[in-house]
Formats: structure tokens, sequence, C-alpha cells
């Protein structure tokens, strides 16, 4: 997007949402020094002892087109910023992998197309994956800090959170909603693994048909 952003990010999110906070940050230090500076500039030139009287200014259209003009602009140029990040993370990529999440007090389960079921997350580095969040009982929230995303898993309701990884590793996630009594403990972990690592590990499905036949009583 811009070139504020200089380290190694985990996930295309996170180079968006921190190139917009980088941003947000540098402007507020930038104020904060001119202000401050101002302020002890004219603390001193201004002292009684120099025998200067105050007056009143009234009306000088510049300054007032200043004051209102630059601040505008700061922060339309930071909404602009916040809503791209908020694109790349909410719009909906044409190639997905897609995987249901479920949230229960107080843990995670994992369900892909083929039957697999973990309470680990395994992803592939590309395609991005869309994840489908629903909750069995209260409010949790999907939160993978690394990725700098976090999305509310609302009970009876559905919800959506797009993993786009730049690397492979593993990436905590956390529970982000207050739900009870070990919510504290409501971690578990996203696997970024390469597309032939992925493939491998989604094809072996014989813990499915174990489960299977564990269901059926053989
Ligand atoms: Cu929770």
């Amino acid at each position: 997007m811009f070139l504020l952003f200089t380290g190694d990010p985990a996930s295309r999110t996170t180079e968006v949402v921190d190139n917009v906070m980088i941003y947000i940050v540098a402007i507020s230090v930038l104020l904060l020094i001119g202000v401050t500076v101002t302020m002890v500039y004219f603390v001193f030139k201004y002292h009684r002892n120099k025998g200067h009287k105050p007056v009143d200014i009234h009306g000088n259209v510049w300054l007032e087109i200043l004051w209102i003009g630059i601040p505008t602009i700061l922060v339309m140029t930071m909404f602009y910023y916040g809503y791209m990040g908020f694109r790349v993370i909410r719009d909906i990529p044409d190639n997905v992998f897609e995987v249901n999440a479920t949230a229960r007090m107080w843990n995670w389960q994992f369900n892909y197309d083929n039957g697999k079921i973990t309470d680990t997350l395994y992803i592939p580095l590309d395609p991005p994956t869309l994840l489908h969040l629903s909750s069995v009982d209260v409010n949790h929230s999907f939160y993978v800090p690394a990725f700098r995303v976090k999305e509310d898993v609302i009970a009876g309701r559905e919800n959506y959170l797009i993993l786009q990884p730049a690397k492979t590793g593993d990436y905590d996630v956390a529970c982000a909603e207050y739900c009870g009594l070990n919510h504290s403990m409501m971690y578990t972990k996203v696997k970024v693994l390469t597309p032939e690592k992925f493939n491998l590990w989604y094809s072996d499905t014989s813990s499915v048909s174990a489960a299977k036949a564990t269901k059926a009583g053989l």
C-alpha cells in the first residue's frame, strides 16, 4: 500500500493493519511535538517579565481555513488507509479454501469439507482460507494476533474471517470475548503449511474413517 512497513509480516492483513497503525501514530507524534514546541516557545516569548500585554485576535480567515483544512485532510487520509485495509480484511477473494470453525465453552473445533475434524486449525499458505464462524453456546471471538485479525463469533448467527498468511508457521489463536470460567484458557493454534504439505495432510483421511467407524459402532 505504502512504504512504512519494514518487518516480515505473517500475513497480508498484518501488513495493512500495521501500516495504518504506524501512519496514525506517526501523525499523532508529529502533532504532539509541534504543539509542545510551540507551547514552550510561547511560554518564553511572552513571559510577563518581558512586558508583553496579551490582546485578543478576531477573524483571521487564513488561520481558520488552516485549522479546519489540515485536520480534515489528515483525518480523511487516516480514514482512507483504514478503509482500504478493512477491505483487504473483509472482501472475500475469488479462490478460497473453506473451513467451518465452531466455538464452544471453552475450545475450538474445525470441520473440513472432506470430513476431517481438528482442534488445531490447519490451512494452506495459498489460497487464502475463508473461515465460517459459529458458536454453539455464548459469544466468543476468533483472534489471531500475528495476523492482526479478530472476528466475533456470535451465538445463533454465522460470521466469517479470511486468513491470508504470507509465510508458513504456527500462530496463536485466542478467544477475545469473555465467555466464562475458562475463557483465558481458550487457546489453539493455526498451522500454516506449504500447499504440498497441506495437501498431504488434507488427503490423509484415515482419522475420518476411524471416527466414522466408531460412530457406526464398527
Ligand atoms: Cu470464548
